[in-house]
């Protein structure tokens, strides 16, 4: 506060002084910002399972935050691992050199990674890590001689991330059309969403393994000689929680094996035990390679990626004079020392209490609750994998988004979170919830749902 009185009175202008309390500077992401600051909802604290808001609600948390918080709020071993870290060592440059917690870290984090997957490259988000992943991707192409393999193919309807790369292999129009400029280079095979044959499944979808057919039209129209890399998400999270068909991801790992593509995984939803197991490449057998993974890393506490790739890939990149800096990328914070320590606690509280396997014990009981919301008014579809869970509404006639953000509403005032995206809303508890807080979860939807707009 005194420095901006310091510099109004510099000024000379006729700035006033901004209440602390004044909503109006902070411009907030991927929010209606007007609309939100007429009904500000703030959280002020979080335990275990639950938030609480400014007015003193608790309110239960049914999205992990925005799916990072796996083990659940304010967890000793991550605070603690936190506070220990700040006294001791607050930061420390990993250009030429670096501090012994990070390489502890990563060689952890690669023991729960398939065999071959034995190297990770930290980043402190997930768009950063799928911007990493897409130029590794490039320049082990050319590594290996393959030059000519410069286009990046991603999916419809896929998220990965607002950086200018994970935007333009992204395939959400609402997230591009503001800017114009993507990567050139770039293409999109369809997506997998298929209400008419696959509304109602239960886990994956029985149709839809012929989609995955649509990356031999790309092969075909461009050559795979020009191709470096497809990249998707084994769970479609942001765009809705697109579950993909059964056989599609061995489909698609199949293909570019045949045309020498390299396949990423975009685990950042997906990874860190969503799905009842470490990451989705266990859950579905289909090893890629390359895994972008983020907030579940740090259980969303301190921000921080991974990009894990397979050892042909870091090999190819350790054959220049030993004095060579093999990737001229990286990050002032990749490998943070903070970060670092919080990712430890919180690998450190996954392993203890079995959370990358606690999914998968809770998974039916899971997907019961939510079926159990079929045939409510306006739903159109309920889907489960793992502890993601999904209800897609008919939107409002004229009014796209409407009849999904009025629940979200109605569910913050009434203890619940949830997320929206279009008219679908997104549920990810974190994998500490206990049955009776899923039939809470559950209860408070099905009245929610049958007030619908
Ligand atoms: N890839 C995937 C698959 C993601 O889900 C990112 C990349 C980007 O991560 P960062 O850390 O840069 O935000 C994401 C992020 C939602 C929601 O409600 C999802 C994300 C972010 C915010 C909201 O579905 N995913």
């Amino acid at each position: 506060m005194a420095q901006m009185e310091a510099r109004t009175a510099a000024g000379g202008g006729t700035r006033t002084k901004v209440p602390t309390n004044n909503l109006e500077a902070y411009w907030m992401p991927f929010t209606a910002n007007r609309q939100f600051k007429k009904a500000p909802r703030l959280m002020v604290a979080a335990e275990g399972m639950y938030y609480r808001t400014a007015d003193g609600r608790k309110v239960l948390d049914g999205t992990a935050g925005l799916w990072c918080c796996n083990a659940g709020h304010a967890r000793p071993r991550i605070v603690e691992a936190i506070q220990k870290q700040v006294a001791e060592l607050d930061y420390a440059p990993t250009f030429q050199m670096a501090h012994p917690k990070v390489f502890e870290l990563a060689s952890r984090l690669v023991t729960h990674m398939p065999t071959g997957i034995d190297h990770v490259f930290f980043t402190n988000s997930g768009s950063e890590s799928v911007d990493t992943a897409l130029k590794i991707a490039l320049a082990y192409q050319r590594a290996i001689g393959q030059g000519t393999r410069y286009r990046l193919i991603g999916r419809e309807r896929g998220y990965h991330g607002v950086n200018f790369g994970g935007l333009s292999v992204g395939g959400i129009g609402a997230n591009r059309k503001q800017f114009g400029v993507t990567l050139a280079g770039v293409d999109h095979i369809r997506h997998t969403h298929d209400l008419a044959r696959n509304a109602f499944s239960r886990g994956q979808p029985a149709h839809g393994l012929e989609l995955a057919e649509d990356l031999e039209r790309i092969v075909t129209l461009h050559d795979p000689s020009t191709i470096a890399a497809l990249i998707v998400e084994p769970v479609a999270g942001s765009a809705g929680v697109l579950i993909p068909p059964k056989g599609y991801l061995e489909r698609l790992r199949a293909i570019c094996d045949k045309y020498g593509i390299l396949l990423i995984f975009d685990e950042v939803i997906t990874g860190f035990g969503r799905l009842g197991t470490a990451f989705a490449v266990d859950y579905f057998g289909v090893t890629p390679d390359i895994v972008v993974t983020a907030k579940g890393i740090t259980n969303g506490i301190i921000p921080m990626g991974g990009v894990f790739v397979k050892n042909k890939i870091y090999d190819a990149f350790m054959d220049a004079p030993e004095n060579t800096i093999e990737l001229f990328h990286g990050y002032t914070y990749s490998g943070n020392a903070m970060a670092t320590a919080a990712a430890l606690g919180t690998l450190d509280t996954y392993e203890e209490e079995g959370l990358f396997t606690r999914g998968a014990e809770l998974a039916d009981y899971w997907a019961d609750g939510l079926h159990s919301l079929k045939g409510l008014p306006h739903v159109i579809d309920v889907r489960n994998l793992g502890m993601i869970g999904a209800i897609e509404l008919d939107p409002l006639p004229g009014k796209p988004t409407a009849r999904a953000f009025d629940a979200y509403l109605r569910a913050f005032e009434t203890g619940l979170l949830i997320r929206t995206t279009a008219d679908i809303i997104a549920l990810s508890p974190p994998l500490i919830i206990e049955k009776s807080e899923i039939d809470t979860l559950i209860e408070t939807l099905r009245d929610i749902l049958k007030k619908a707009a």
